[in-house]
């Protein structure tokens, strides 16, 4: 009688269930099925009446009846949440564009270093990194700048102490600081490029900057001379500009060079007629170069004059200037997002 009884409540509240269509009716209706004087919960506390045997099996069929009952009334509710409106928010239409997912992008800087690597890795050089702080001696003194030379004046820069205290290391100023590091590990024939950052104690202007990047070139070997240090500076330039761009070789002065030029090329902002870029001379230095002074050769350990070769350091910012037509410098620095999101 009393399983008679479940099924019979189990039936009635499938069919009820079907005719409910808010939660006021739901309320209602688990009120009758499940609530303090409903059949139902009357019916469970008359089970304390039965035979032991009888009053088993029978509660764990009305216990199970009863989380059924709730899985209905649930599952309706669950329904009634989710009422038309929600629907429509709820709908997806899959042939709206997606949103654009913005994502970072190289610095120019790091753009033109990475052109400029692989130019050279196509011409067979090595490419050598070097640290930013650098004790005194690689950054001068083994390039032929004692500490009383006046061309230091010219690359004023960060000093920082030594674990001893002492203020002898430079943030340093040029990346020929790596020229003499690399030449006491490696004997010649050797090729190499070093791209980084430097640092001067620079008054700012457009052209120059209290932190920049330089590529530093290093060619040694048996009678390297000048005709291969500007050729294969002219066959770097076109294929870094895609097309001929003139140089010029200008007499200059860097005591780790000899002879030694200041080296230009046409600037490429104002297709040399005289802008902001090239201060309006037409030209825009790129950098030193010139033969390696035989006394680095001999400070590293080469017997003296038994090799030759041509080092050069161009500022790489310039190089960036000239292929994007930027006019000032500071800007690679400055954090600048609407300068930056343009490339
Ligand atoms: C040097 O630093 C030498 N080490 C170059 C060199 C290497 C000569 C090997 C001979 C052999 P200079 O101080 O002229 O030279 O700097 C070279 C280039 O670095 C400059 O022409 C310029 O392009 C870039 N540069 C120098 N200072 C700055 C600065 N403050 N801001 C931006 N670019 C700079």
């Amino acid at each position: 009688m009393f399983i008679e009884k479940i099924e019979k409540i189990k039936e009635q509240i499938s069919q009820d269930i079907l005719k409910i269509k808010d939660n006021q009716a739901l309320f209602e209706l688990e009120k009758k099925y499940l609530g303090r004087k409903s059949e139902f919960v009357g019916f469970l506390k008359n089970l304390k009446n039965l035979a032991p045997e009888e009053r088993k099996q029978i509660g764990e069929l009305a216990n199970k009846t009863k989380l059924e009952i709730l899985n209905i009334i649930n599952g309706k509710k669950a329904d009634l949440s989710k009422t038309g409106s929600d629907m429509e928010k709820e709908r997806i239409d899959v042939t709206i564009p997606g949103k654009k997912r913005s994502v970072g992008h190289l610095n120019p800087i790091s753009i033109v270093r990475r052109d400029i690597e692989d130019i050279f890795t196509g011409m067979g050089f090595e490419i050598v990194d070097g640290p930013e702080i650098e004790t005194e001696f690689y950054n001068f003194d083994a390039l032929n700048m004692p500490a009383d030379h006046p061309a230091r004046e010219m690359q004023d820069t960060f000093w920082l102490k030594d674990k001893k205290g002492e203020e002898n290391l430079a943030m340093r100023s040029q990346t020929s600081a790596v020229q003499a590091k690399y030449m006491e590990k490696h004997k010649p024939p050797l090729r190499i490029i070093v791209p980084g950052k430097c640092f001067r104690r620079e008054a700012t202007d457009t052209t120059h900057d209290h932190t920049f990047y330089q590529f530093e070139a290093l060619v040694a070997g048996e009678n390297i001379n000048v005709g291969h240090l500007k050729q294969v500076a002219q066959d770097f330039f076109s294929q870094f500009f895609q097309k001929e761009i003139k140089v010029r070789l200008r007499p200059s002065y860097f005591p780790f060079t000899e002879p030694s030029f200041e080296f230009d090329i046409t600037c490429t902002v104002c297709g040399g007629v005289g802008c902001r870029a090239c201060k309006y001379n037409k030209w825009l230095e790129l950098g030193g170069a010139g033969m390696v002074n035989q006394s680095v050769f001999e400070a590293v350990g080469y017997k003296r004059n038994q090799y030759t070769g041509f080092a050069w350091g161009f500022g790489l910012e310039r190089l960036a200037m000239m292929k994007y037509k930027i006019d000032d410098v500071r800007l690679f620095h400055s954090g600048d997002l609407r300068f930056i999101r343009q490339f």
